[in-house]
């Protein structure tokens, strides 16, 4: 079982697969991204896993559609309609179309992506692709705006990312939902059936944040019997990709491998989890780490391609997977 965001995540899972090709991979994803625009649900990190895992991602902005046109973008804004920051490709397009009607109609968000799934994977028992829940949830920061009466105002996460380019400080940050969500049904199942549990360098405020934020879900893993290995995305001080780094002060949290693992913690000490693996350049905070209490090795983490992914993961699978010294 692996619990990940979107373009970071969905490298890590091609690598789980590459190093584990005959495991039966759960992937919990994280929803708290997903927006409704001109009418359409947009779940952003599903629909990388999805298209990534299928052949079909964009290698090089690492979200939507390879072989992308954007003629209803370009239609939308001769409309003058709103927002125009938020690129939506034609055939990316379609995906949203089939969420939203399944999702008028009543099929839960899970039903929905396996049914978007069986597209792209096939009938592949070997990989699901679940959200972490079923529940609208949805991250969004609060900036400042002088012209607000209270000089501060909430944008949707994905118009601090996308058309402010995060830019403006991230002063707090309210997941809309997340109180009354649940976890998707037999998911908690899942967890406690799971043999291995693996934490993927996705944004640990915005990606792996909202998952572990669920309730139900922290329980889960503390009670599940697999061990859980997680992954550093902040590599040398600074995120592999995306814009973590623009996040973590806000919940104060240092922009540095160690610091995110001593924010996930050990679960003998209340967290979620038994290894955090982190990059040669932290490998100078390895000690620190396992004093801490947190079993900890440095390797390369760089996630190049499948093949080198799957060789850290296999690396820490193999020092870990069986369990750590202290439980
Ligand atoms: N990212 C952008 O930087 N610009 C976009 O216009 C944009 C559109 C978009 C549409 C569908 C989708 O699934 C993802 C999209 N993304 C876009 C990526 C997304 O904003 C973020 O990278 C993730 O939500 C963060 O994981």
């Amino acid at each position: 079982m692996i619990l990940a965001g979107g373009v970071g995540g969905s490298k890590f899972v091609a690598g789980a697969r590459r190093a584990y090709p005959d495991a039966q991979i759960t992937v919990i994803v994280n929803t708290a991204d997903d927006i409704t625009m001109h009418g359409l649900r947009i779940c952003p990190d599903l629909d990388t896993m999805m298209y990534t895992l299928g052949g079909g991602s964009d290698q090089i902005r690492g979200w939507g559609r390879a072989g992308e046109t954007w003629r209803v973008k370009d239609e939308l804004a001769v409309y003058g309609v709103e927002p125009s920051w938020f690129g939506l490709g034609d055939l990316d397009i379609a995906t949203h179309l089939v969420r939203t009607q399944m999702l008028d109609a009543g099929y839960p968000l899970s039903e929905v992506t396996r049914a978007l799934t069986t597209r792209w994977l096939g009938d592949d028992p070997a990989l699901h692709l679940v959200p972490m829940t079923d529940d609208r949830v949805e991250t969004h920061i609060v900036i400042d705006d002088p012209e607000a009466a209270s000089g501060r105002r909430a944008v949707h996460f994905q118009e601090y990312w996308v058309r402010l380019h995060a830019a403006p400080e991230a002063r707090d940050m309210v997941r809309v939902g997340i109180e009354k969500a649940t976890l998707t049904p037999g998911l908690a199942n899942t967890v406690a059936a799971a043999d291995l549990i693996l934490v993927a360098p996705s944004n640990p405020v915005v990606s792996i944040g909202p998952i572990l934020a669920v309730p139900g879900m922290r329980s889960a893993l503390a009670s599940a019997s697999a061990p859980v290995i997680g992954f550093a995305g902040i590599l040398g001080g600074a995120p592999v990709l995306g814009m973590a780094h623009r996040l973590l002060p806000m919940i104060g949290v240092d922009v540095d491998a160690a610091a995110v693992g001593l924010h996930y913690g050990s679960r003998t000490g209340g967290g979620v989890l038994d290894a955090w693996l982190v990059d040669t350049a932290d490998a100078g905070s390895v000690d620190q780490l396992q004093q801490a209490g947190l079993p900890s090795m440095a390797t390369d983490l760089l996630m190049h391609d499948p093949g080198s992914t799957a060789e850290f993961i296999r690396s820490g699978v193999e020092r870990y997977g069986a369990g750590t010294a202290s439980r």
